[in-house]
């Protein structure tokens, strides 16, 4: 596997020079920010973006994410003129050498927590979910904010986007799903590039909104809904595992075993009710994943792609955006690292 960290571009409190610095860490994970979702990214942004990390030394291994505009998952006339765009800027993605590609098909909202900076026993700052207290967000009133989302709304469209949501089934997502598939992987093919679809997170419906994107069961439909070698999977621990039912160990052998994951997303979640949980540090004790088992599941598959660290809770004083500082991730990353190796040199 090739050990990767997300970067938010020039605007992150984490740069490439911290980056680099975190031992085994080779490749960023990124994306252009400053397009308006539904546009195309321009060759010279990518190739920019790119050069400035290779200048430090690293590979721009995953673009996440491409977004997908609303009106693709709502199923509008309008989507095909997104579509068109979409395949663009894989096109100028392929050219630039990306081979992996993460996106969502969540609508409206993308990772959802109820609390940003819940301070946890040790007195770090975790994201944490709680149904009961997201069941009484309003986020019509800015109740709900996450920095870091791909929003595809303006001002003032939220509530016109909720509305338009009202009548939208999980089969006509399904439905818009496939139709989307059907145009972008063939270009995917032609471009070199591996779409790694993220899975929900959390993997419930929120705010009566439909999400598909959930469980082992949904993962093999999405999958069959094209079947290439360029359609797989973003397999992230944390989204899917919030779910006792779902064996992320068990996941990851079996769509490993098929190919299908693209892009690993490896962290912990601590359980702490029915449909809540808090964001762990990466640590098999400190939560309900057990990682040893998730690690061993890929080095067993033969992973060879990008796997990150994710979210990481804020610790040493640190601020800046929520899940996503330096410490705690490069913390994860390590401990990742240092089962990997475990693993690598026990096979021998
Ligand atoms: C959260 C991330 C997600 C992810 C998107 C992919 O930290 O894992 O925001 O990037 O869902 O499109």
């Amino acid at each position: 596997m090739k050990m990767t960290m997300r970067w938010y571009g020039d605007d992150d409190k984490v740069t490439l020079d911290n980056i680099r610095q975190i031992p085994g860490v080779t490749g960023i994970v990124s994306a252009i920010y400053d397009v308006p979702v539904g546009e195309a990214w321009p060759q010279e942004k990518i190739i920019e973006l790119k050069e400035k990390i290779e200048a430090k030394g690293l590979a721009l291994d995953v673009i996440e994410s491409v977004p997908v505009h609303e009106d693709i998952k709502l199923g509008l006339q309008t989507r095909d003129k997104y579509i068109e765009n979409y395949k663009k800027t894989l096109i100028n993605l392929g050219k630039a050498g990306i081979e992996v590609v993460c996106y969502n098909f969540m609508p409206v909202f993308d990772w959802t927590r109820s609390s940003l900076d819940y301070e946890l026993i040790d007195g770090s700052n975790a994201l944490i979910y709680e149904e009961e207290t997201v069941q009484k967000m309003n986020p019509l009133k800015g109740e709900l904010e996450l920095p870091g989302w791909d929003t595809s709304y303006g001002d003032g469209g939220l509530e016109e986007l909720l509305k338009q949501y009202q009548s939208i089934t999980e089969e006509d997502l399904w439905k818009n799903l496939e139709y989307f598939l059907k145009e972008i992987i063939p270009v995917a093919e032609d471009s070199g590039i591996k779409m790694a679809i993220h899975p929900d997170d959390p993997p419930w419906s929120i705010f009566g909104l439909p999400r598909i994107i959930t469980n082992k069961e949904n993962l093999e439909r999405f999958i069959s809904l094209v079947d290439s070698p360029n359609n797989g999977l973003t397999l992230c621990s944390g989204s899917l595992g919030v779910s006792p039912t779902n064996d992320i160990a068990e996941l990851v052998r079996y769509f490993g075993g098929k190919g299908k994951i693209h892009f690993a997303h490896v962290r912990n979640i601590k359980r702490t009710g029915e449909k809540s949980f808090e964001e762990a540090s990466h640590r098999s004790e400190d939560g309900s994943l057990d990682m040893y088992e998730i690690m061993k599941a890929y080095h067993e598959t033969g992973f060879k792609g990008p796997l990150r660290p994710d979210h990481g809770r804020m610790i040493w004083d640190e601020t800046g955006r929520p899940g996503y500082g330096l410490y705690d991730r490069a913390l994860g990353a390590t401990y990742l690292n240092g089962i990997w190796e475990v693993l690598k040199k026990d096979k021998k």
